[in-house]
């Protein structure tokens, strides 16, 4: 019997002492005499990965998790022996293996001091049932230890004190606490001592992870089959430990396209064509920026995946060339269940090559889903993926189709136990053939994939956008997510928003959740303070299941509607800035939301908050939460932050009222930063950006801030075509001084920035261009804070 838990097991198996060490390059090995192994991977100086057997014999070496891009090498690597352990030193950690029974102890390099250490270690228990091993795993949790992470877990943002699993689920109307949901992401970070490390546990079968519930002190997770094999990361900057996870599972495999991060509206379902016509002409009626429009599952005939329904959309190229006109890109739902019909050419020829998913003694894995009985195509395999992405050719190249959702891939089958692919179904698993106790955590991510390739394959010269639901470690590389389907409550804005900053704080940042709530009916009110959120999400979306009524941006009355629309106007604003931040997410893995314990580890105050977070790097927000309110208290990170309305300073390192009616919410920005800002468009690309828009917000001392651009689509910027401003700000009481440090090969159509200048202590009087007193007239100087510049300065003073 399995038990779900770490230790009550009376079975439980431990290592014995060590018999054997090997090394080979940066691969150490440790046997035991009951048949251990222990191989430890220094991938860098600061990555480590564990991998335990109880056979003697390693599995094949294959995981979809991590990518052939992350970074491997080490500055130092040294291993010697004293008494009682083996020990490995590397430029930034140094860890202890104990020969008595094979526990690991890590410590910083530098002072010396522990950062993780086993409590029981590797364990394990056999399984009759299954075959293999329950694999486990515990650590020793240390006073005031906090733990983050996990992907999409609907908590508080601090996870001490509670127990998760991670086993991907349909979870229609989930709430607070409900686990597991549509993710399985198995990676933590942890906090003490001001020092962060994380652990990813590359495991895909049903795990679980326990932080000080079992047992006070223990931090544990533990597998139900696979291998023991994890990877320690340290920091010790919690932004580190992230970024390095990041790179180990991969960034997003291009920039997205300006315009996926414009505002998306969506409803199950928009049906038919005059339907889709009449929601996009009112967005431009009302002139409400949007990007996107979606169809849901009503589009095809009969729910068959790549199929158009001949009644409701009689002739879609011409159609999504009409949006495509009015600026409408137009996204559609593909579903893994194809429809068991041999008049239907999918499933014909899903058939004949042999590409569904069979039951363990060979008939087919049958199941329910909106089309009635289907077959699944196997994902996990190679030659099916490239059967799958060829199937967009039609709907991306001729219909002109721009984006993919992929939907009901945990895989959600209906009217079963489990809602899901009984464990004995087969999976190829890339050559690595297994059950989908293995592969029920990845056949999601492995759809989206497929659908990746067939988006990229067909858009190309264009970059593919796709959005999935169900994902494992790594999916970011591929794809966007929503969070599924939450409800119009307070209590789901507020998850929402913990939701997003937790999938950005596990290496997937393009996330957003549906706006208003898709379940239900939100009022008005709940719908202008989500939508507040939702534009501070990386990806924004409304989107609801229709059965209680209409949830566009003018369904709640002109109050809302014009609440909505400001706060449109004010992502599309901040286009060029979410656009940068994405950069470096994609360049550098750095998540573009960040929760404040991410912004700042060292202040301890950080450490339990869930409401506020930054967006990009410069900009602090916090959502309204509740009904009726006319602000709220939310606390402030260290240092000062101008009040986004009306330029007030406050001082960080407490909690503080701020005033928020229900067309406003609390936006702060850091002192320093320089903030780049489009004009209000109503979709990406409907305006020629004749010039940029810097807020600059004055700070006495120093401070830098970045605009990354390029042809916002396509692929120029690979080879060089993009445009990076980096702008160093430097205050003194009379004096502001911006340096300009211009690379990439870019060249914008704007030739002017105007500069608007916030919180200048002093009274202009004298402005200096590289080295050249420029009269004052020539800078269309409005006031004494509006000025327009040549792009092209390096430096540029502002004087008293
Ligand atoms: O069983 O396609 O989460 O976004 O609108 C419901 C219909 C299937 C679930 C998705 C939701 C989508 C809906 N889908």
């Amino acid at each position: 019997m399995i038990l779900n838990t770490e230790l009550e097991y009376k079975g439980n198996l431990f290592p014995s002492k060590i018999i054997a060490y090997k090394k080979n390059l940066n691969v150490l090995s440790f046997t035991t005499e009951n048949g251990v192994v222990l191989e430890v991977t220094v991938r860098r100086d600061s990555v480590l990965r564990f991998r335990y057997t109880t056979t003697g014999i390693f599995e094949n070496d294959f995981s979809y998790a991590i990518t052939k891009y992350a970074s491997r090498g080490y500055n130092h690597l040294e291993v010697t022996e004293d008494e009682n352990n083996y020990i490995i030193t590397t430029a930034k950690l140094i860890c202890h293996i104990s020969k008595l029974d094979l526990r690991s102890s890590i410590y910083d390099a530098k002072d010396k001091s522990l950062i993780c250490e086993d409590e029981l270690g590797f364990h394990w228990e056999e399984s009759y049932e299954f075959g293999g091993d329950v694999v486990k795993m515990s650590k020793t949790s240390h006073a005031g230890e906090s733990y983050y992470g996990l992907g999409d877990k609907p908590v508080d943002n601090n996870l001490k004190g509670k127990r998760f699993e991670n086993w991907v689920t349909d979870s229609y109307a989930y709430g607070r606490e409900t686990d597991p949901i549509y993710k399985a992401i198995p990676f933590y970070t942890a906090l003490h001592n001001k020092k962060s490390y994380g652990i990813f546990f590359d495991n895909t079968f049903r795990s679980f992870f326990d932080f000080c519930s079992e047992r006070r002190n223990i931090t544990s997770f533990w597998a139900h089959g696979g291998e023991m094999n994890y990877y320690f990361i340290y920091g010790p900057e919690m932004s580190d430990v992230v970024a390095n996870y990041t790179d180990l599972t991969g960034k997003p495999h291009e920039m997205p396209a300006l315009w996926t991060l414009g505002y998306h509206q969506c409803k199950w379902s928009y049906y038919p064509e005059s339907n889709v016509k009449e929601i996009t002409a009112k967005f431009r009626e009302l002139e409400i920026p949007c990007d996107a429009i979606y169809l849901d599952i009503d589009y095809m005939e009969g729910f068959r995946c790549f199929t158009w329904s001949k009644e409701y959309f009689p002739d879609p190229k011409r159609m999504v060339k009409e949006l495509a006109d009015d600026g409408f890109k137009t996204i559609v739902i593909i579903d893994p269940g194809i429809k068991i019909d041999m008049d239907y050419s999918v499933f014909r020829e899903g058939l004949e090559k042999d590409y569904f998913c069979k039951r363990a003694d060979g008939p087919y894995m049958k199941g329910k889903v909106w089309p009635g009985e289907c077959y699944f195509p196997d994902y996990t395999n190679p030659e099916v993926r490239e059967w799958w992405s060829n199937l967009f050719q039609e709907l991306v190249e001729d219909i002109g189709v721009k984006g993919v959702w992929n939907d009901m891939n945990e895989p959600a089958v209906m009217d079963v136990p489990g809602k899901t692919f009984p464990n004995d179904v087969r999976h190829d698993y890339d050559g690595n053939p297994c059950s989908h106790r293995k592969a029920h955590n990845v056949y999601g991510m492995q759809m989206a994939r497929a659908t990746y390739q067939g988006l990229k394959k067909f858009s190309y010269p264009k970059r593919p956008f796709v959005i999935t639901r169900a994902a494992y470690s790594g999916t970011q590389r591929y794809t966007s997510s929503w969070t599924g389907d939450n409800v119009a409550t307070w209590d789901h804005l507020t998850i929402a928003n913990l939701q997003a900053q937790r999938m950005c704080m596990s290496g997937f940042s393009f996330i957003g959740s549906d706006i208003g709530g898709f379940a239900e009916q939100p009022n008005g009110e709940l719908y202008a303070r989500w939508i507040q959120l939702g534009v501070f999400h990386p990806f924004c979306r409304t989107h609801s299941s229709g059965d209680h009524g209409d949830q566009e941006p003018w369904a709640f009355g002109t109050t809302i509607t014009d609440v909505v629309r400001k706060f449109i106007e004010i992502r599309y604003q901040l286009l060029p800035y979410l656009y940068t931040a994405f950069w470096r997410y994609a360049e550098e893995g750095i998540p573009i939301l960040k929760s404040l314990v991410l912004y700042d580890q060292h202040d301890p105050q950080t450490h339990y908050r869930n409401d506020e977070f930054i967006f990009g790097e410069k900009i602090l927000a916090c959502p309204i939460t509740a009904p009726n309110q006319k602000g709220r208290r939310m606390y402030f990170p260290l240092g000062k932050w101008y009040n986004f309305w009306n330029d007030e300073l406050v001082k960080g390192g407490s909690e503080q009222w701020v005033d928020a009616d229900l067309d406003s919410m609390p936006i702060f920005v850091k002192e320093g930063a320089i903030i780049p800002k489009y004009p209000i468009q109503q979709y990406v690309g409907e305006k020629t950006i004749d010039e940029l828009i810097l807020d600059v917000y004055y700070k006495e001392g120093k401070e830098s801030s970045q605009v990354y651009e390029d042809a916002t689509d396509g692929y120029d910027y690979i080879k060089g075509r993009y445009s990076l401003r980096d702008f160093k700000l430097s205050g003194k009481k009379n004096e502001l001084i911006i340096q300009q440090h211009k690379s990439g090969k870019f060249v914008t159509t704007y030739k002017t920035f105007k500069l608007k200048l916030h919180g200048l202590p002093f009274k202009i009087s004298k402005i200096e261009i590289d080295n050249v007193i420029i009269p004052l007239e020539k800078l269309k100087l409005n006031g004494n804070n509006t000025l327009t510049i040549t792009k092209e300065f390096s430096e540029l003073h502002i004087m008293a």
